[in-house]
């Protein structure tokens, strides 16, 4: 078990004044933040980012989303981080994301589903030092 994970406030969230409040919502469930950055993705680097999904039918529209405008990424820490987070998120699709989600109030579809969490330790560990080098966390 790991204490860390890694975030993204996705364009489509980003874009309708969400930021804020997903932020809150994140730090009211008690995750702290070890590092944040607004930045916007060339297609270049989401392609990159997703490359583990590249044979997936969805693979060019993740990547045109996901390039398309800003996005928040961040490092959170707290105890159990990336399960926790998982549940804070909802699943994938928010038809089927738990009320209270943060998938649930605030994403559109499961394409553009407002939020990315880390799905293990070790692409929580890859997917922060994507972002964020040794100066830019604490
Ligand atoms: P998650 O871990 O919940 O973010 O979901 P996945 O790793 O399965 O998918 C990564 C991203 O691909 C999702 F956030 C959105 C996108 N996706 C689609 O656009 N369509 C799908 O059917 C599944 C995922």
């Amino acid at each position: 078990m790991s204490n860390r994970t890694f975030t993204m406030i996705k364009p489509d969230a980003f874009g309708a004044g969400h930021a804020g409040s997903i932020l809150k919502h994140i730090e009211n469930a008690g995750f702290k933040i070890k590092a944040m950055k607004l930045t916007k993705l060339t297609a270049e680097k989401a392609g990159e980012f997703y490359a583990v999904h590249k044979e997936r039918p969805f693979y060019g529209e993740l990547v045109e989303f996901m390039s398309s405008g800003p996005i928040v990424a961040a490092i959170l820490e707290k105890d159990n981080a990336v399960a926790d987070f998982r549940t804070l998120i909802g699943a994938t699709n928010p038809a089927q994301a738990a009320e209270g989600t943060i998938r649930k109030l605030y994403a559109k579809s499961v394409g553009e589903n407002a939020v990315h969490g880390s799905d293990s330790d070790e692409n929580a560990a890859i997917e922060g030092n994507f972002f964020f080098s040794a100066f830019e966390r604490i």
